[in-house]
């Protein structure tokens, strides 16, 4: 397969101004017209005078020049994935229709024009669109839209596609028409089209200018209830980007459709977002409060997209993170100022350090702007989405709201309506500011995760700390030299009495509570002045940077944070990495075959958050919960993901053990009946109350059991009810089977809970997991052509249940490279997605390293293998 450089950029030979589209819709044979209005584009370079346009899997039916001379077979040229015409006009625009058809219910990798449920619908990004015609497929080429689609009224009887509606009307044989023009230029993978049965939740937005717009949400009849969290979500997301950015929608139209089949969570298509049904459809008793937050989450990061990816978009696929990176970081704030700020951070950074710094460290590490890729499809990872927020996130800490507020406003003057890169959104920032950006442009550049030293000496005659910080950052694949980061390092100063002592950079610096330190040089000593006695430092506050510091705090230090950091994100990450040192002991000790006798000292601290009183519940539960046994994988040298499970029990068991008092109070306190509202009182009791029933489940206790079962039956919320059936398979529950089965007949016309009930099972922890899973393969539920069922059966068991997946005689590997091999030739998206699970190979033992390695072997080997996974896999052996 070929590999594309980001070196090998040149701007397009041809431009297309307008695009006539005319679908005649048909499951198995839709015709579309294509008729574009061209022109050489006279920055090329380029004098080759033929025509090269990409297309896949289209029958060609025939091909006209200027509207008269239709071509034959000499006048071009057809291959597997182009359409080269020898020779088009140079000196004036030109106007090329192309007719062909597709078939759409062949189409099992849902990119182009697919079926779901009936319903037709499209996923053009990144490179869909050249498999519903032939086009100048790179987001480099801008054109305005005009969509006309004709189709059956039974069938089809809403048509959609991007922009305003501009005519309708009925047609011969029970047809009918509906025209759309959407009068903003975009690239082609913002093109959407969709027809089906759907019924429609309305609404309207005033915006700030005083303009109307209406929304509207379409989705299947049965899930017209569940529309009301997605409408009010995407108000409040309208309403904050003309807060926060000054940003204003611009068509009179924002429409949302819900589609059960889906490749990932949502796409961004001018006025007209597809998103899994995942991500839209929520009512308290089928929907968690994770999936509330989650749908509130992407509808804005859709939404977001308006201006920071569709309004300007990027220049070509290298630069993902300027459109993907931003839209995180503006949903991320979203979500922090509409629930808890604390919260938030720790699950967005939770997730960084635990996926994406495995990535940064593995085979397929990358820069968040890549500089080569065989499938673009691979590159929408953590590291191009959730490292390419961090460093946006520097750039606001670095800057200022402010500062980083009239950068915004300035990128949005300068480029709106073009395709640019990530260099010129720096630039902006740059200009805005004036200051200079260049060494931090080295985050775009550069693979893996900086780790930062801290050495720390205190000059009690002079009353001064001087922090010392050095960074380095491990070789990545193909970069073994690394050049010194700009690092923002938010660092605050604790008194011994717990109190916050001022910081005072240097002699003529004002005192503030906390400073942003730029580490720029490989190692760097800053001096803090005026302190009576040695402070405690609170380093990286926030997680202001997306890097590993290297702190051996002795436990006492991490305790005192834990009860006295005034930064709610170190405040709980003290907790976290006391609990890392505790179970990193019990993780030698289990290896050793002693005793897990776990440290008081961590259960004082427990002790000690459990007595306190907590505005925020949810934070609270966060401060309670131990690390994941993912997360203590990214701390081990060669990963043991037994030793892993059973400390983290033995510390698990030990709380429920010697705080039962209080959990059981804790738990009793909030065991309310609650309908599930979504509101930050009622999440957080939710939340505390089934961390505490999680710890009490682990003591073998029949009332225990009792209380979940309990739970299980009357919970009037999905989230409480999942809570109680996840601790009920998670553990050896008399009721295990009865509550699976009453569950299953409860939700079975419910796709998103029954993806639940798949996933609980495959995620847990108890022996016999593997045999359940591999039969769950056989349910009837179970559709290898639905990516959230793979997602929630083949993805939770080798995403989320290392103790099981990592079986040491190979099973679970076995397993998922027959799943990955039979969705290869189906789904290769989906395919490729289910490959990471294999690639961190090296991390292991000996046996297990064979066994990984041996089914990546056998995956490459595959006859007919997708680009997708051949790119993974592949790239992962090397
Ligand atoms: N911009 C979108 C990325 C995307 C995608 C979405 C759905 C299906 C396939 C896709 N390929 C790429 C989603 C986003 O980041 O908003
Ligand atoms: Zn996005």
């Amino acid at each position: 397969p070929r590999t594309v450089y980001l070196k090998d950029y040149t701007v397009p030979e041809y431009l297309i101004h307008n695009v006539d589209l005319s679908f005649t819709l048909d499951e198995k044979n839709t015709r579309v017209v294509s008729r574009l209005t061209m022109c050489r584009n006279p920055a090329s370079r380029s004098s080759d005078t033929s025509l090269t346009l990409t297309g896949e899997n289209l029958k060609l039916v025939r091909v006209v020049l200027n509207e008269d001379s239709e071509l034959g077979d000499k006048d071009y040229l057809q291959t597997p994935d182009s359409l080269i015409i020898h020779e088009v006009p140079q000196q004036r625009s030109f106007v090329l229709t192309i007719e062909n058809t597709i078939d759409p219910k062949a189409n099992t990798a849902l990119e182009g024009l697919y079926l779901s449920n009936g319903m037709l619908c499209t996923q053009c990004e990144a490179e869909g669109f050249r498999k519903i015609t032939y086009f100048l497929d790179r987001p480099d080429v801008m054109a305005t839209f005009t969509t006309t689609i004709v189709g059956d009224k039974d069938r089809f009887p809403v048509l959609l596609s991007n922009g305003n509606r501009v005519g309708g009307g009925d047609l011969p044989d029970n047809r009918h028409w509906v025209s759309w023009k959407d009068p903003f230029k975009k690239p082609c993978y913002l093109f959407a089209l969709v027809a089906g049965r759907l019924e429609c939740v309305e609404d309207r937005f005033t915006t700030m200018s005083g303009r109307d717009i209406a929304l509207q949400i379409f989705v299947e009849k049965h899930d017209l209830d569940k529309c009301d969290h997605a409408m009010q979500s995407l108000k409040h997301a309208m309403a904050w980007d003309e807060q926060v950015y000054g940003r204003e929608y611009d068509l009179d139209l924002y429409m949302i459709v819900a589609v059960g089949h889906f490749n990932m969570g949502a796409m961004e298509n001018k006025g007209l977002n597809i998103f899994n049904t995942k991500f839209v459809l929520a009512r308290p008793d089928t929907a968690t409060d994770a999936d509330y937050e989650n749908i509130e989450g992407v509808i804005g990061h859709e939404y977001f997209h308006n201006w920071t990816g569709n309004r300007i978009t990027c220049r070509d696929w290298f630069q993902l993170s300027l459109k993907e990176g931003f839209t995180v970081f503006r949903d991320q704030e979203f979500t922090g100022d509409r629930t808890s700020r604390a919260v938030k951070r720790i699950e967005d950074v939770n997730m960084l350090r635990t996926r994406q710094f495995a990535e940064d460290a593995g085979p397929l590490a990358h820069p968040i702007r890549p500089d080569a890729y065989i499938e673009i499809n691979n590159f929408y990872t953590l590291t191009v989405y959730e490292k390419g927020a961090e460093v946006v996130r520097m750039l606001h800490t670095l800057l200022g709201a402010a500062g980083f507020r009239k950068g915004s406003d300035l990128y949005f003057e300068r480029h709106d309506g073009q395709a640019v890169t990530c260099d010129d959104f720096v630039s902006a920032m740059e200009t805005a500011n004036g200051v200079d950006l260049s060494q931090f442009r080295r985050w775009y550049a550069q693979a893996g995760t900086p780790v930062v030293g801290v050495a720390q000496h205190f000059d009690a005659a002079q009353k001064t700390l001087s922090l010392t910080l050095s960074q380095h950052c491990p070789p990545t694949p193909g970069q073994t030299a690394k050049e010194p980061l700009h690092i923002p390092v938010v660092t605050g100063l604790i008194n011994r009495d717990g109190s916050p002592a001022l910081c005072r950079l240097g002699e003529n610096e004002a005192a503030a509570e906390q400073v942003v330190l730029e580490l720029t040089q490989a190692k760097q000593a800053f001096v803090f002045s005026g302190l009576e006695e040695e402070p405690v430092v609170s380093l990286l506050r926030g997680f202001s940077a997306p890097v590993k510091p290297a702190l051996n705090r002795p436990p006492e230090e991490l305790a005192f944070l834990l009860s006295h950091d005034p930064d709610t994100f170190n405040r709980w990450d003290a907790g976290q990495q006391l609990a890392v040192q505790v179970m990193s002991g019990l993780i030698a000790d289990y290896r050793n075959g002693a005793k897990l006798a776990v440290n008081p000292l961590l259960i004082d601290a427990y002790r000690k958050v459990l007595e306190q009183s907590w505005d925020d519940l949810s934070y609270f539960s966060l401060l309670m919960t131990l690390p994941s046994e993912l997360y203590l994988t990214e701390q081990m040298r060669v990963v043991d993901v037994e030793a892993i499970h059973h400390a983290r029990e033995a510390v698990a068991r030990a709380l429920a053990e010697q705080l039962r008092e209080p959990l059981e109070t804790l738990y009793l306190r909030y065991h309310r009946d609650e309908s599930g509202r979504f509101d930050a009182g009622a999440i957080g009791r939710r939340r505390i109350k089934n961390t505490c029933l999680s710890y009490l489940a682990q003591l073998d206790a029949d009332w225990a059991r009792h209380w979940s079962l309990q739970q299980f039956n009357t919970a009037k919320n999905m989230t409480d009810q999942l809570a109680a059936l996840t601790v009920i398979v998670n553990h050896p529950h008399p009721a295990r089977q009865q509550c699976l089965d009453g569950f299953y007949r409860q939700w079975r016309h419910e796709a998103l809970v029954i993806d639940k009930w798949f996933a609980a099972q495959a995620m847990s922890p108890m022996p016999g997991t593997y045999e359940r899973v591999l039969g769950l393969l056989g349910h009837p539920a179970f559709d290898i052509r639905n990516p959230n069922r793979v997602r929630s059966l083949i993805g939770a068991f080798s995403q989320s249940n290392p103790l099981h997946f990592h079986a040491a005689d190979g099973q679970g590997y076995r397993f998922l490279a027959d799943r990955i091999i039979e969705l290869n030739g189906l789904n290769p998206q989906v395919a490729s997605r289910m490959v990471g699970a294999l690639t961190s190979w090296r991390r292991y033992d000996e046996n297990r390293q064979n066994r990984m390695k041996a089914e990546l072997e056998r995956i490459v080997s595959t006859e007919v293998i997708s680009k997708d996974v051949y790119e993974l896999a592949a790239k992962s052996l090397a």
